[in-house]
């Protein structure tokens, strides 16, 4: 798939986000870890740029990318900022990590995360808020917080287990246990395991996909199916009827339906 070019935006409110790369094409906005030598580590101003973006998508935007410049798509937490924190300090902080990346999670487009290098620590509890992993061969995954005498703060004990289970995060947690592409992949970490420099491509390519989408379908899944996994099932089902006649009203749906009926849209076919 030939994929546009991307465009820097040149003003409006994401334009002066110094440690962002961010850029469009079409529906699609991809935006880019800019702290390459410090291996896109995750600073104060950082985690305040990343819900600075995901708030103010522009207009007409239906789904996003996120990547990490240089050779690792996230180091995690700065370690140079921890060091005189205290208890209350540190109840803050991580909260503004978690606006940050429910923003991502139950914001208003899919994000699909294009991986490579190191996605450690707050960078896997980053990757763990899109809705998409795509990984390319060079990515391992680390949750080196039990060695640096942390835990994780960015939403990862929440996040992490319902890709891989409390038993694998354990592990990586209490032994290091590194995890390379192809077992995250196993894993389940990432949904797409790719060769080295074609994660970003695959991404857009899959970004382009769903921004095709009816938007309220897309809104459905990000946050209606994340919320009926953590109801019982009698109040799942209830949800999934009231989200589905919701669903089905537009008159979106509506033409799509038709569309289909008049052989006029595409079948389901393997990719
Ligand atoms: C950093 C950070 C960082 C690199 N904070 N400065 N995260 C970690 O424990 C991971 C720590 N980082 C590493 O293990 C390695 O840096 C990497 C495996 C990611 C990459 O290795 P490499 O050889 O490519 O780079 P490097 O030489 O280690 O680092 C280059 C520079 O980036 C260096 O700074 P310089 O001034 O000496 O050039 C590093 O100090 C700096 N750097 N990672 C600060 N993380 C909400 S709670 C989340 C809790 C966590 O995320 S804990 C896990 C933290």
């Amino acid at each position: 798939m030939t994929q546009a070019p991307f465009a820097p935006l040149a003003s409006g409110p994401l334009a002066g986000l110094d440690l962002l790369r961010i850029s469009i094409s079409g529906p699609v906005v991809h935006l880019r870890l800019m702290r390459p030598e410090k291996r896109n580590a995750i600073s104060d101003p950082l985690i305040r740029q990343i819900h600075t973006a995901f708030v103010n998508l522009p207009a007409g935007t239906r789904a996003a990318v996120i990547s990490g410049e240089g050779e690792h798509f996230c180091a995690g937490l700065d370690l140079s900022e921890l060091a005189e924190r205290d208890a209350g300090d540190g109840l803050l902080h991580s909260r503004m990590w978690h606006a940050a990346f429910d923003q991502i999670q139950f914001g208003t487009v899919p994000v699909v995360a294009a991986l490579h290098g190191a996605v450690v620590g707050g960078g896997l509890e980053l990757a763990s808020a899109c809705h998409v992993r795509v990984a390319a061969r060079s990515t391992y995954y680390g949750l080196p917080e039990g060695q640096r005498g942390l835990f994780v703060g960015g939403g990862g004990s929440v996040r992490i287990p319902r890709l891989i289970g409390v038993a694998r995060m354990t592990d990586m947690m209490l032994t290091g246990r590194v995890y390379d592409a192809e077992e995250g992949q196993a894993a389940g970490l990432s949904q797409y395991l790719v060769d080295d420099g074609e994660a970003l491509g695959r991404a857009m390519e899959l970004a382009q996909r769903i921004a095709g989408n009816a938007p309220l379908s897309n809104y459905a899944v990000m946050h209606a199916l994340p919320r009926i996994a953590d109801q019982s099932q009698a109040d799942g089902l209830l949800t999934e009827s009231l989200m589905a006649a919701v669903a089905e009203s537009t008159d979106d749906a509506k033409n799509r339906m038709r569309a289909f009926l008049e052989k006029r849209a595409g079948k389901v076919a393997r990719s």
